[in-house]
């Protein structure tokens, strides 16, 4: 008995030395790295909590983050908050714990990041916001790279206004409610649109196939036969909403779609004649986003707002294009 009580006493102290000694990262900070100003990429840790898995632009975006880190040597610690902040906090929060170089945020909504990039500065950790915007001050963090999804928006709006010359009536189906993106692309649209298409209605199917499919089932109860077009966030929701359409013995065409984000879905939607436009979205962020943590590493300038270079695109080139598309 006695024995066994040694034992297991022994035990439990090598568990605690053992824990103790694989979660004390040394405490760097970019400043003090002591690499710079010659740290490679094989020196980096890299937190990334990303937001979720909501969609291919997502599915995409994490593949780069976690292809890219293979191939430079970055040392990735990953994490998926699906869709929730809390979530991305406490990933957060484990990360600036265990003393990792550089954190890049995709932040699910805009709000509430005040606490967790002021704990991160304290600890010098610094943070680059990755793909939707935040609105803490910007003194929070080291950079925004990223999509301008106003300007996404804009876009959205200048091709239904092409769609629907002599006006319409119109629904939206948003991105998740408090997102940079459906902030950004939802006032972006209004901005543009003409004065003579009416938005006569906007729900959320926060970014997804599943629930976009019954929001759109919904609209075509509420107006039926009155709905000539349809302002989109993202292409997983128009999967889903054409679906719905289909459902309701829609054709292509009776209701015009503008999608955002151009992946594969997208494409074959335009190719099968549902999309009319799809406003580009780029999500292969990581290449750009290491390369700004190591010059952050390194004690380089950076720019503090880096904005992706996009474009639409349309039908009449889905097919074209569709077998190149790497999302
Ligand atoms: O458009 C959507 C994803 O934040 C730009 O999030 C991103 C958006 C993208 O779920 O498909």
């Amino acid at each position: 008995m006695f024995r066994l009580k040694t034992f297991a006493f022994l035990a439990v102290i090598a568990v605690l030395i053992l824990s103790a000694c694989s979660t004390a990262a040394p405490q760097e900070t970019a400043e003090e790295t002591s690499c710079a100003p010659n740290c490679e990429f094989t020196d980096m840790v890299f937190c990334y909590p990303q937001l979720g898995a909501e969609s291919d632009w997502r599915t995409a975006n994490t593949a780069s983050f976690k292809e890219t880190a293979g191939d430079l040597g970055v040392r990735l610690i990953f994490s998926d908050a699906q869709q929730k902040q809390e979530n991305q906090i406490s990933a957060m929060r484990s990360c600036i714990q265990q003393g990792v170089d550089v954190i890049g945020l995709p932040p699910v909504v805009e709000d509430g990041w005040e606490p967790v990039l002021t704990e991160a500065k304290e600890a010098g950790i610094p943070v680059i916001i990755v793909d939707r915007s935040v609105t803490a001050d910007s003194s929070l963090y080291a950079s925004h790279i990223g999509s301008d999804m106003f300007l996404e928006g804009q876009r959205a709006a200048d091709e239904m206004n092409k769609l629907l010359p002599d006006g319409g009536k119109i629904v939206e189906l948003s991105g998740t409610t408090g997102s940079g993106a459906a902030v950004g692309r939802a006032e972006g649209f209004r901005a543009n649109l003409n004065d003579n298409i009416e938005i006569v209605d906007s729900q959320t199917g926060n970014f997804t196939t599943a629930e976009g499919k019954p929001v759109m089932e919904a609209f075509l109860k509420k107006y039926e036969g009155e709905i000539d077009g349809a302002f989109i966030h993202n292409d997983n929701m128009a999967i889903g909403a054409v679906e719905a359409m289909k459902s309701a013995g829609l054709e292509p065409g009776d209701i015009v779609i503008v999608s955002v984000d151009g992946t594969r879905g997208g494409f074959q939607l335009m190719i099968d004649g549902w999309v009319q436009a799809d406003v580009e979205c780029n999500p292969l962020l990581g290449p750009q986003v290491y390369d700004m943590a190591l010059a952050l590493m390194n004690g380089q300038d950076i720019d503090r707002e880096v904005l992706t270079d996009e474009t639409v695109y349309f039908p009449n080139e889905a097919a074209d294009l569709l077998p190149s598309r790497k999302y």
